[in-house]
C-alpha cells in the first residue's frame, strides 16, 4: 500500500467521531504507525510523531464547529509538514550538480530542466553526460540541452566517466553550474557504486541529489539510504507527481537520508518542475487537494488561453469553445494530477495535445459552417467529414480523431458540470 493511501485509510477511521478520546487517538496513531513504518519510515520518528499527536489531541480542546476529524488532520498534517521540512531555497550561485537514481526515475529529464531553472535565473549552465551505460543516453541529453537552450558535454563511446569529467571541466569552463547525468539501475550494484565513486572524485559535486518517481512507494527509503551509504546524498528530486503516485516513498527517502525534498517534477516537459512546498507536497499526500495554487493555476491557464468566462460557463461543450478549451487545458497539462484529486479525470489526450494538433485542430474547426460548431452531433456524418477534411486540408481520419477528442472532453465536461461536490470546488475559478 502506498503511504498516502496508509494515512488516508488512519484518517478515513475518525470519520464520525465526535470526541477524541484515549481509545480513538490510539487507533488512530496504531493505523498511522502501521502505515508510516511499512513505508520505511524511521520507527524512531513514527514514534515520536504519534506521540506528539497523541499528547496534543488528549490536551487540548477540539475548538467548536470542527469536526474531530478535521482536527486530528490538521494536526498530521502539520507533523508531516515538520517532518518533512520547510520548502527549499536553492543556493543560487556557481555550483556543481550530480543527480543519481535507479532506472527510469527521470535523470535525465530532470537534469534537463534543472539546467534550465538557474540559467533562466542568470547562471549560465551545462549537462554532462555520465550515463555510460544505456545506449542513446548521449543523444537524449544533447536533444534536452538544445531544448534547454543550456550547453552540453559527452564523449559518444567513451565509458571511462572520469575521463568525461575531467575533459568536461575544461570544455566547459565558462558555465556557472554544471550537471550530471548518470546511469540508472534496476538496483544499486557493485559496479554502479564503483562508478559513482569515482564520479564523486573527479568532479567533486556540492550536490548530490538522489531522484526518485512519486510511484515509488516503501522501497524509497531503503533506496536512498543505500545511495546515501555510497555517497551521501544532499537532497531529494520527486519526479512525475503530475501522475498517481503521490509521492508517499519520498517520506521514507527523506527520513533515511535526513536531507530535504528540493524540487518536483509535474510533466514531461522542461518547465514543468517546482519548487518543493511542504504544504502543498504533505496536503497531496493527505488527498487535500491545494485549492489556492489550483485555482491560481487554472486563472493563469484560462487568461493565457484567452478564454472567454461565458465560454467556460455555457451548458453544452461546441466546438466553437472546444478550441479554446483545448488550448486552455493544454496549458494546464501538469494539473491533470490534481484535477484527479477533486474527483475530475481529464483525458490524458486531452491534455498532452502538442501544438501542431492543435493548429490542425483549429483549422478544421475553422472549416465547418457556423451550425456545425454549435451542433457537434451534425459532424458525426461522413459527407460532412469529408467536406471538413478537403476544406481543411486534413485527413478524414484526423477529423475523426479530432471528433474522439472532442467527445471525450464533453463527457468530462458533462461530469464536471453533473457532479455538485466538483462544481462547488470549480465554481471558485470561473471567472466571474
Ligand atoms: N509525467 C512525467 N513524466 C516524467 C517526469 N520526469 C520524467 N518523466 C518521464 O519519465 C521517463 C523517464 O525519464 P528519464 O529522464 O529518461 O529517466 P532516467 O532516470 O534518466 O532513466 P534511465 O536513464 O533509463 O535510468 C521519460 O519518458 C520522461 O519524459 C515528470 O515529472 N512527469
Ligand atoms: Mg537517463
Amino acid at each position: 500500500m502506498d503511504l498516502g493511501e496508509g494515512l488516508r485509510k488512519a484518517i478515513a477511521r475518525l470519520t464520525g467521531a465526535t470526541i477524541i478520546d484515549a481509545k480513538t487517538i490510539r487507533e488512530f496513531n496504531k493505523e498511522l504507525q502501521r502505515a508510516l513504518i511499512s513505508a520505511d519510515v524511521n520507527v524512531e520518528l513514527v514514534l515520536a510523531l504519534t506521540k506528539k499527536l497523541e499528547d496534543a489531541a488528549l490536551k487540548e480542546k477540539i475548538p467548536g464547529g470542527v469536526s474531530a476529524k478535521d482536527y486530528i488532520t490538521n494536526m498530521l498534517y502539520e507533523q508531516l509538514i515538520s517532518l518533512m521540512g520547510e520548502s527549499f531555497e536553492p543556493v543560487m550561485k556557481p555550483k556543481r550538480i550530480l543527480l543519481l537514481g535507479l532506472y527510469g526515475s527521470g535523470k535525465t529529464t530532470t537534469s534537463a530542466k534543472l539546467a534550465r531553472y538557474y540559467q533562466e535565473r542568470g547562471l549560465s549552465s551545462a549537462l554532462i553526460a555520465c550515463d555510460v551505460s544505456r545506449p542513446a543516453a548521449y543523444e537524449q541529453l544533447e536533444t534536452l540541452a538544445k531544448q534547454a537552450g543550456v550547453g552540453f558535454f559527452g564523449i559518444k563511446g567513451e565509458s571511462d566517466v572520469r575521463k568525461i569529467i575531467k575533459e568536461a571541466k575544461s570544455a566547459l569552463k565558462d558555465k556557472k553550474v554544471l550537471i550530471c547525468d548518470t546511469s540508472g539501475r534496476n538496483a544499486l550494484d557493485s559496479e554502479l557504486i564503483e562508478q559513482l565513486k569515482v564520479l564523486v572524485a573527479e568532479f567533486k559535486p556540492d550536490e548530490k541529489t538522489l531522484v526518485i518517481n512519486a510511484d515509488t512507494g516503501q522501497v524509497a527509503g531503503k533506496q536512498a539510504s543505500e545511495f546515501d551509504n555510497a555517497v551521501k546524498l544532499t537532497g531529494v528530486i520527486v519526479t512525475k507527481l503530475d501522475g498517481s503516485g503521490k509521492g508517499g516513498g519520498a517520506l521514507s527517502a527523506v527520513s533515511a537520508a535526513k536531507v530535504g525534498i528540493e524540487f518536483i517534477g509535474t510533466g514531461e516537459k522542461l518547465n514543468a518542475l517546482e519548487l518543493y512546498d511542504s504544504k502543498k507536497f504533505v496536503g497531496r499526500l493527505l488527498g487535500m487537494p491545494d485549492l489556492e495554487s489550483l485555482v491560481a493555476n487554472v486563472q493563469q491557464a484560462i487568461k493565457d488561453a484567452n478564454v472567454k468566462p461565458e465560454e467556460m460557463q455555457s451548458d453544452e461543450l461546441s466546438y466553437s469553445t472546444f478550441y479554446t478549451q483545448l488550448k486552455a487545458l493544454n496549458k494546464m497539462g501538469p494539473l491533470s494530477g490534481m484535477m484527479s484529486s477533486l474527483g475530475v479525470s481529464a483525458p490524458k489526450e486531452a491534455l498532452e495535445q502538442s501544438e501542431n494538433k492543435l493548429k490542425r485542430y483549429k483549422s478544421i474547426i475553422d472549416s465547418m459552417t457556423p451550425q456545425e460548431r454549435e451542433e457537434g452531433s451534425l459532424i458525426s456524418q461522413s459527407n460532412r467529414i469529408k467536406r471538413i477534411a478537403n476544406g481543411s486540408g486534413s485527413t478524414e481520419k484526423e477529423v475523426r480523431e479530432m471528433i474522439a477528442d472532442f467527445n471525450k472532453m464533453k463527457k468530462m465536461y458533462k461530469l464536471m458540470k453533473n457532479d455538485r461536490n466538483v462544481r462547488k470546488q470549480f465554481s471558485k475559478f470561473m471567472p466571474k
